[in-house]
């Protein structure tokens, strides 16, 4: 079998994406998800100008040795525009090897370890009250796991809640919007929060928080320790990783489980966290991280270290990278939890798929390959539109991590 074509889809049904198709001689094709939520068009030129060149006429069954050839032979390593273009590369030709092969990729992962993945959904809120209404529907919804994340006084806006009614979607269009932040705040409210969240729905589900980079390890250290009595699942992305060792100084301090990695391209973004057992869940997912090649040596290597996975979900990984994560999560043996920020309809439509959700689980479907399509004809309805993630600045105009 051989690559005779390859191009990339831009398409915007609410939310930009980016999606690599890899055509074979035997009529079969394979998608993978390059989209890099904000500088979505830096991955489409990498790929195009750079490596799509460079795969016309390969293999596509050689998964080991066009990754390799693309990360070393780029010269120029890492970073998320190299990796998620490295992952589009990756998960369209595993796509590709189950179609050939007539089965479900979690098939060349090793199998079903599980009948299903557990996900955790997104409750968010202006305030406690609303917060908890969006926790009582994801309960009812059937959700087993909830991420909690609310506004408090004295700040206009935070992290994870949505502006009006509508869905939580970070990006907008047009130029980044300036969020403030006050972390002194955010301390004070945190731990009143899930004290209510505990009182209205018990000791049973799961509860996830994400700090979403904005606190100094010493601050993670004593929210961990407050959070402590209402048993979290994990607080999240506690504080910049930049620095692996500022994790040392938050387990000094609590045994609330920790995870980060979303931003991660590769293990080495993680490796002395994973060594270290700084962190209990590791979020590095399909598109950003290099792909199922890349992602299941980092995965197993975590496994040594009782690390376990807990792939970012949000809407800016496309129905492709949901997919594939699906697929990866049913066969590992080192699953945590998998993130599910549900997709748009119109989104849903663009991308045709087999996963489902049920009680709280979720199966990507017995489909050869992925079991995820794009429907072109639709996806050129929505042409791209430039959009940015916001910045965050402190009270005192400081700018600082959003
Ligand atoms: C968040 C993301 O889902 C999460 O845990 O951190 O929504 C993140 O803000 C976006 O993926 C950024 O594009
Ligand atoms: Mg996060």
């Amino acid at each position: 079998m051989k690559i005779t074509n390859a191009y990339v889809n831009i398409t915007s049904p609410g939310r930009n994406f980016v999606t690599l198709k890899v055509e074979t001689d035997e009529g079969i094709y394979g998608l993978g998800d390059g989209t890099l939520n904000g500088r979505e068009l830096a991955v489409a030129s990498y790929l195009t100008e750079h490596v799509i060149p460079c795969l016309l006429g390969r293999d596509p069954f050689q998964t080991e040795d066009i990754w390799q050839y693309l990360y070393r032979g780029a010269y120029w390593r890492r970073g998320p525009v190299t990796m998620a273009a490295i992952a589009a590369v990756d998960v369209a030709l595993w796509d590709i090897k189950g179609k050939a092969l007539n089965t479900p990729v979690y098939n060349l992962l090793g199998g079903k370890s599980r009948e299903g993945v557990m996900v955790y959904g997104h409750a968010n809120g202006k305030d406690i009250e609303q917060a908890l209404d969006d926790v009582a529907r994801h309960t009812e919804m059937g959700f087993k796991a909830v991420r909690v994340q609310s506004g408090f006084a004295g700040l206009a806006s935070t992290y994870g809640v949505a502006k009006g009614a509508g869905r939580y979607e970070p990006a907008e269009r047009g130029l980044p919007t300036e969020n403030e932040w006050s972390s002194e705040l955010y301390l004070r409210h945190v731990p009143k929060l899930f004290r209510r969240v505990r009182e209205a729905f018990g000791e049973d589900l799961h509860l996830l928080h994400d700090c979403h980079h904005r606190l100094t390890p010493i601050e993670a250290g004593r929210l961990g320790k407050e959070l402590e009595p209402f048993r979290l699942f994990w607080m999240e992305d506690p504080t910049p990783a930049e620095l692996q060792e500022g994790f040392r100084v938050i387990r000094e301090h609590t045994t609330t489980p920790i995870a980060v990695g979303e931003v991660f391209n590769s293990v080495w973004d993680c490796h002395d966290l994973i060594r270290n057992q700084w962190i209990d869940y590791l979020r590095m997912t399909l598109v950003h991280g290099g792909g199922f090649t890349h992602i299941k040596k980092t995965a197993d290597f975590a496994a040594l270290y009782h690390v376990r996975t807990g792939f970012h979900g949000a809407t800016d990984l496309s129905p492709v990278t949901m997919a594939a994560a699906l697929h990866f999560d049913l066969a590992i043996h080192n699953f945590g939890i998998q993130e599910l920020m549900p997709h748009s309809v119109e989104t849903d439509a663009v991308f045709p798929h087999n996963y489902t959700f049920k009680d709280g689980l979720m199966h990507p479907g017995d489909a050869p390959g992925l079991g995820v399509d794009l429907d072109e004809t639709l996806a050129a309805k929505y042409p791209y539109q430039r959009a940015y993630l916001p910045i965050n600045r402190k009270l005192d105009g400081t700018l600082t991590d959003w």
